[in-house]
């Protein structure tokens, strides 16, 4: 009989176990994420039947309508970490303000950031959505954590990852020992080891951006898109544009495959559309924890000081050498 695979906490505690010190707590933790995901999928799965597609009628703090599923899907993530007891502070794409949870202080010592609903257009479509985590440690133990303590560098996360709702649902994290993805066995309910130690290829034949947004980029990037097009056997172009409405979703497909995501600056919005905290921060570590690259154009995502909690940073993502060449084309040092 073959191995079984490992489940995601067997994972966790055998990496743990590598770690003197380890407390068993990102055990927890990532179990908790898992079972986010569990009920999120389980949602999803049933959308089109129990009337939780379409829009509630709000408008989020990004400025954007606020769809049910976006909803649910923030509620399930406070539930679930108010009662887990181990974080004291949560920040979300879709809420203004942090949660406090003073309940949970001062044994929780995590502060989590998250994207409820990654790709929330795809739900009345049934296409692919994902959520964002990101984890960072309570700076201080004497005081409860304020809304700035949230505010933190990329360089300061202990963890970070993924739940992708796909045609399987997957988790894919990091916490600064590669990063790592497992597949949900819906039979059985657990998640089990199906990416080990993911590496994503130095280059790629797939580029995934909004080209809708072409007129209002800076020369360097509508440059850099042309070039991908252009046909060029020896440096394997054109690459296949790929494109999904689902960050999470498009860089997934990056990280097995190779290639990059951009979601570029543009004229009205020098500083793109997603956010650093939620989004940019935890795919920037773990695509480069897989060898990949995650820049703004002109600095590493993980460098990038944060000032505030709903923060927008350009995002170009995958694979180093892909990245590196975008960076030339949007610094002016490369011409095609
Ligand atoms: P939501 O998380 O608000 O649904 O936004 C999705 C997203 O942040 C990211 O997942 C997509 O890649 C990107 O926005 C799509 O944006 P455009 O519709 O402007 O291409």
């Amino acid at each position: 009989m073959g191995q079984f695979p490992l489940t995601l906490s067997r994972f966790i505690t055998q990496s743990q176990a590598t770690h003197p010190g380890g407390t068993g707590e990102f055990s927890s933790l990532l179990a908790q994420i898992g079972l986010v995901g569990k009920l999120i999928a389980q949602d999803l799965r049933r959308a089109g039947l129990i009337s939780i597609l379409g829009t509630t009628g709000e408008i989020n703090v990004q400025g954007e309508p606020v769809k049910k599923l976006d909803e649910i899907a923030n509620e399930i993530f406070l539930k679930v970490f108010r009662h887990g007891g181990l974080v004291c502070a949560l920040a979300s794409e879709e809420m203004e303000k942090p949660v406090l949870l003073p309940e949970n202080w001062p044994q929780a010592k995590y502060l989590l950031l998250f994207d409820p609903l990654d790709g929330s257009s795809n739900t009345d479509c049934n296409m692919p959505l994902g959520a964002i985590f990101s984890v960072v440690m309570a700076p201080r133990k004497d005081r409860m954590p304020t809304e700035d303590d949230l505010v933190r560098k990329g360089t300061e996360q202990v963890a970070a990852g993924y739940l992708l709702y796909g045609s399987s649902t997957m988790l894919v994290y990091t916490v600064g020992q590669g990063a790592h993805g497992f597949t949900l066995e819906p039979e059985i309910g657990e998640y089990l080891l199906s990416h080990e130690q993911l590496h994503i290829p130095a280059r790629g034949k797939v580029y995934g951006v909004n080209e809708g947004n072409y007129h209002k980029w800076a020369t360097g990037t509508k440059k850099y898109v042309d070039y991908l097009k252009f046909q060029d056997k020896a440096t394997g172009r054109p690459y296949s544009g790929r494109y999904s409405g689902c960050l999470v979703a498009d860089v997934h497909r990056i990280l097995l495959g190779g290639g990059l995501y951009l979601y570029p600056g543009e004229m009205d919005r020098p500083d793109g559309k997603l956010r650093l905290l939620y989004e940019a921060n935890p795919l920037a570590w773990v695509v480069e924890q897989a060898g990949g690259r995650a820049s703004t154009g002109t600095m590493r995502i993980l460098d990038v000081e944060a000032k505030n909690l709903h923060q927008r940073v350009p995002l170009i993502i995958g694979s180093a050498n892909d990245v590196r060449d975008a960076e030339k084309f949007i610094q002016g040092i490369c011409e095609p």
